[in-house]
């Protein structure tokens, strides 16, 4: 089932639920920011004193980094524009009695326009069952051109970061935002200070393991992979979350991020796809 619920300050939100699982995905950004399998505890981190406004970026669940992941394109905001643009909800479909799919989508408007000078399409397709999988859809809708970088940008919850270890990425190369530097990853993440950084040629399951639990991420369309925790010192300085909330989560992004961009010529499009089970 899905319904479309709206807060008294014009947020809206949509519900999905069935046999196997709920979710929450604002038309703000496309973003989903509840996910909920049975009984167990959640999958996505969501920050208890993140605003629910327009436009305001939702902290937590999976934000839509769209035209742009981070600053790869300085001529945009951080993490592109598409986080809190309104997507219109085009159709949601019944797949089975446990599973449930939702099609959100944003075209170019006088202000993308404004920002970012081409005619696009962008459909964000949920399907949401014992695993919840995402495609991001771009088609190029210009006549000339366009350079995409984006990423699904998603705030894992981990209870506390001291039980986080990230394996699948031992042996990528890796670029450490932080020190400015590439090198091969030796062995699997954990956390003990802030950790930002992107992993190219990945192209195998991701595991993030914590406590007695073990996520799956498996990426389509993508070959790199992000990897943050802001840990205290940023956390302290991060807007919508409280200065300790960095202990509960680990952000992993399925990415196009730096050199994974991708061209789309006109009428061209690229799905970024991923699968969380
Ligand atoms: O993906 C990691 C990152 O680029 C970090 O550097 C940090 O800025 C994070 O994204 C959150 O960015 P935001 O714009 O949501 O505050």
């Amino acid at each position: 089932m899905v319904e479309l619920k709206n807060l008294e300050n014009g947020f809206s939100y949509l519900e999905v639920s069935n046999s196997s699982s709920s979710a929450k995905i604002a038309l703000q950004g496309a973003h989903v920011f509840e996910y909920k399998r049975g009984e167990e505890e959640d999958i996505l981190w969501l920050s208890e004193t993140s605003a629910f406004e327009l436009g305001t970026a939702i902290r937590g669940g999976i934000p839509v980094c769209w035209p742009a992941f981070g600053m790869n394109n300085p001529d945009l905001p951080q993490h592109g524009f598409s986080r809190t643009a309104l997507f219109e909800f085009v159709n949601s479909k019944e797949i089975s009695k446990d599973e449930t799919q939702v099609c959100l989508r944003l075209r170019d408007t006088q202000e993308s326009l404004k920002l970012w000078n081409y005619k696009f399409e962008l459909e964000l397709i949920v399907r949401v069952s014992d695993t919840l999988s995402l495609e991001l859809k771009t088609t190029n809708r210009d006549t000339q051109e366009f350079k995409l970088t984006q990423a699904l940008h998603t705030y894992f919850n981990v209870s506390d970061i001291s039980n986080a270890v990230v394996k699948g990425l031992k042996g990528k190369p890796r670029l450490d935002a932080l020190r400015g530097i590439v090198f091969i990853q030796e062995n699997d993440i954990k956390f003990d200070e802030e950790f930002d950084s992107v992993f190219q040629k990945v192209n195998n399951e991701i595991i993030l393991g914590y406590k007695d639990r073990k996520v799956s991420i498996i990426n389509e369309g993508s070959s790199s992979v992000v990897v943050w925790n802001p840990w205290i010192e940023k956390g302290a300085r991060m807007s919508g979350m409280r200065a300790e909330a960095y202990r509960e989560f680990v952000c992993i992004e399925s990415a196009n991020a730096y050199e994974d961009f991708r061209v789309l010529k006109p009428n061209e499009s690229h799905s970024l796809k991923a699968t969380i089970h």
